[in-house]
């Protein structure tokens, strides 16, 4: 195994992120957009990047299957941090999680709302949080399409533009956070394998200083 084993998700957080490493001086070998490799030798001897599910890297980082990982936050708070650092923000893939629904929306009425989503967790704190009482209906995509079928009465779910939401006769009722991506890192790998992981932070974090 290469020295180090950075997992990543294929889409928007990978393409946001390749600049980063490649300002680290680290790219892919081959083109990510045509292989079907799962894992992806870099420019660097030591750096090997591991293509999985989004929602899968803080998993694969937690148990050691990866050193590292980037990751969006929502993933993040919806998984939980056991075993993991989060050492550095990339700024990078950013949107906000909201809850949406119907414009006309009353959040403050009094009800059990019906919410879908594929982050049971970060809804059920923060509803509770409003004191609001919940019942939960997990989804894995296309949250936008549930309250048009009478599945749920809300939804939470990751918002950027805003576009989709519209398109679909819904809009953000109420900001839950602030989302960008996240590198993380496996606790233990931090001790044991200190040195080339901490080169590799410096140079991300130049990088995105100089980014932003
Ligand atoms: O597809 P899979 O389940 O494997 O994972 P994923 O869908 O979480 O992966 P991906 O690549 O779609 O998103 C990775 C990360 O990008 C997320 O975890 C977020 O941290 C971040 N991100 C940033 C977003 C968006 N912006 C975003 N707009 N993730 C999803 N969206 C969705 C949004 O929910 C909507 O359905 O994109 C659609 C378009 O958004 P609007 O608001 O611009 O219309
Ligand atoms: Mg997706």
């Amino acid at each position: 195994m290469a020295a180090l084993s950075i997992a990543l998700s294929k889409g928007r957080i990978f393409d946001e992120t390749l600049p980063l490493f490649a300002a680290a001086g680290i790219e892919p070998a081959e083109n990510p957009q045509n292989s079907r490799k799962l894992i992806m030798p870099s420019t660097h001897p030591d750096v090997q990047f591991l293509i999985v599910r989004a929602s899968d890297v803080p998993t694969y980082v937690q148990h050691g299957g990866a050193h590292l990982g980037v990751v969006g936050k929502d993933v993040l708070m919806e998984h939980g941090g056991d075993g993991l650092v989060e050492p550095l923000d990339l700024n990078i893939a950013r949107c906000k999680l909201m809850v949406a629904g119907y414009p006309d929306t009353n959040l403050d009425q009094r009800k059990r709302w019906r919410v879908a989503t594929k982050f049971p967790n970060c809804a059920r704190q923060h509803f509770a949080k409003h004191a609001r009482q919940i019942e939960i209906i997990k989804l894995y995509g296309s949250m936008e399409l549930a309250p048009l079928v009478g599945l749920c009465d809300l939804i939470v779910d990751v918002v950027d533009s805003g576009a989709t939401l519209k398109a679909n006769g819904l809009e953000p009722l109420e900001l839950m956070a602030h989302i960008s991506s996240r590198v993380v890192v496996n606790r233990a790998a931090l001790k044991t394998n200190n040195q080339p992981i901490s080169d590799l932070l410096h140079q991300l974090e130049a990088a995105v200083s100089k980014s932003t």
